[in-house]
């Protein structure tokens, strides 16, 4: 017991299992935004997926509201150094909003209320990964936040999570967002500390 004690307590929160190199763990959940908080009703909002081919898949709040939805658990990693471990989140799953989608494009932008924009390889919305999330801590997701609805993408640098997100439109080729233009990953695995490029 005394080898498991004294090894516990000499860890440093460097040697956390759950915190990825270069970052440090926060209790507070920071905003970071590039801009003003856009306002947008529920009344006036719409999600929509655009292939390739030019379709566009369309949901309302209604609609969107309707799909089944999951509890996410997961820790967060924002590529300023701050991780929080162990949020908790409800949402759609990209798995849910694509299964009726039909495209041959691997790569996609995400496009937010406010004109952010952010690319993400279609893998990585795929397969459990990744959620259109309304819900945070069991609340509605505050504006600040990106209510009333953001992409959730955790396994990901947080800067892939675009807050007030109205759609995602498939693309041929892996196009740099809005903070990838100036100079972060493109594609942003916390683990393999892909900050800048
Ligand atoms: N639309 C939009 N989404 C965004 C951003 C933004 O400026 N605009 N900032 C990104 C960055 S850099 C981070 S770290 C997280 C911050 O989310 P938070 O403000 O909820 O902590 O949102 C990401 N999504
Ligand atoms: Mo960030």
């Amino acid at each position: 017991m005394g080898f498991f004690s004294s090894g516990f307590s000499g860890r440093g929160r460097s040697d956390n299992p759950d915190l990825p190199p270069g970052q440090y763990l926060t209790e507070s959940f920071p905003v970071l935004s590039a801009g003003p908080t856009p306002r947008i009703a529920t009344d006036d909002w719409e999600f929509t997926i655009a292939t390739e081919t030019g379709k566009v898949h369309r949901w309302n709040w209604a609609e969107f509201r309707a799909l089944p939805a999951e509890d996410v658990t997961t820790d967060i990693h924002c590529v300023t150094s701050w991780s929080k471990l162990g949020t908790g989140w409800r949402g759609v799953s990209l798995d849910t909003l694509f299964s009726g989608v039909e495209t041959s494009a691997e790569f996609t932008m995400a496009h937010s209320y406010g004109g952010y924009t952010t690319n993400v390889p279609l893998d990585d919305l795929l397969g459990g990964k990744a959620w259109v999330a309304f819900d945070f801590d069991g609340e509605a997701l505050e504006p600040e936040h990106g209510g009333p609805a953001r992409l959730l993408v955790p396994h990901l640098y947080f800067w892939k999570s675009a807050k007030w997100v109205r759609g995602i439109r498939m693309m041929q080729s892996d196009d740099p967002g809005f903070w990838e233009q100036n100079g972060y990953h493109l594609r942003g695995d916390p683990w393999l500390e892909q900050r800048y490029w």
